[in-house]
């Protein structure tokens, strides 16, 4: 184990790749590699990158990670898409430019089906941004399909969020009310080239103006990703946002709530494993299966699970010894 940290804090992609791999498998060795790193960990900028299926997240995420090493920084990427398009490190879409960057050792990218052994899709992605930042890397880019809660919480936890839209899709304005707009930082109408782009700017701009007065607008720009069109103004749109979350505090805040909320779903993690364990798969279906007869309640259903593990543990104890 020291030696893999050792190679991946010389800034070996390889143990990189290798660290990360454990740390999604939630084995105990994973996790002794997030302690190791931990305190490598907090120095990068960390943008969400959000929006419905198809509405150029990947493309986008792709351009403008190509901006940043233009900017002499460099790139992570999280992709919790099971149909992004970023493959065996390669991105495809816009081919010589986004093949660059696969080629580039300044960009790493890393494709996450939407997954994690208990059901909790969050810890893992932290977990594996949390490697990426140790790393070093000066901006982690997480790519989430803007549909379910979890991919909203998971960008809402990035420093920056950016919410992607797009003309003539209707959608968007379903996407706001359904609440995304809230933990949107930028707002980005993509593929600008199609028409309808500067309407639903105007759109957007009337639905902000309704927001309660002296709370914050975020700025709206347009872009065509698959041309790299929008990229510098978008960089700087960050920059901005970064220097406004250190100005006015929060930015310690942010960093406070995250922290919080990392010890808490892991805690729930852990909680639920236990649960898991001190109950037979069986005992388990019977229970439920009591619930769907209607002849238990699912509250009395919930706490006999949370007995079972008071009662297990001094047994558990007891083996130990
Ligand atoms: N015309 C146009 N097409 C785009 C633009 N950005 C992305 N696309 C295309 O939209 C499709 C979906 O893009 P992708 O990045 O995979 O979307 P994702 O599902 O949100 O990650 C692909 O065919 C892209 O080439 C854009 O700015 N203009
Ligand atoms: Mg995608």
């Amino acid at each position: 184990m020291d030696d893999l940290v050792q190679r991946f804090l010389n800034g070996e992609r390889r143990a990189l790749a290798r660290i990360i791999s454990r740390v999604e498998n939630e084995t105990p060795e994973g996790r002794e590699y997030l302690r190791a790193l931990f305190p490598h960990s907090g120095k990068t900028h960390t943008i969400g990158i959000t929006g419905g299926a198809g509405s150029g997240k990947s493309t986008l995420t792709g351009a403008l990670a190509a901006e940043y090493r233009r900017r002499g920084k460099t790139v992570g990427i999280a992709a919790v898409d099971p149909s992004s398009p970023f493959t065996h490190g390669a991105i495809l879409g816009d081919r010589i430019r986004m093949q660059d960057l696969a080629l580039d050792p300044g960009v790493f990218v890393r494709s996450m089906a939407g997954r994690g052994a208990l059901g909790g899709l969050a810890p893992a992605i932290d977990e594996v941004v949390s490697i990426m930042d140790a790393f070093g890397f000066d901006y982690v880019v997480i790519e989430t399909v803007g549909a379910g809660q979890d991919e909203v919480e998971i960008a809402g936890t990035a420093l920056t969020t950016i919410l992607v839209n797009n003309p003539g899709t209707g959608d968007d304005i379903q996407a706001l009310k359904a609440g995304i707009i809230e933990i949107a930082d930028i707002l980005v109408v993509n593929k600008a080239d199609h028409p309808g782009a500067d309407v639903l700017v105007s759109q957007l701009q009337a639905l902000l103006s309704l927001a309660p007065k002296g709370s914050r607008r975020p700025p709206i720009l347009k872009t065509t990703a698959t041309r790299g069109e929008g990229m510098d103004a978008l960089a700087d749109a960050i920059a901005a946002h970064r220097v406004e979350l250190e100005t006015t505090g929060q930015l310690e805040k942010h960093r406070a709530e995250d922290a919080r909320h990392q010890v808490l779903s892991i805690a729930r993690a852990i909680l639920l494993e236990k649960i898991r364990q001190a109950t037979p798969e069986h005992e388990l279906q019977a229970l439920v299966d009591r619930v769907a007869a209607r002849q238990l309640d699912p509250h009395s259903a919930a706490e006999e699970l949370a007995a079972a593990v008071e009662q297990s543990e001094p047994r558990a104890i007891k083996r130990r010894v």
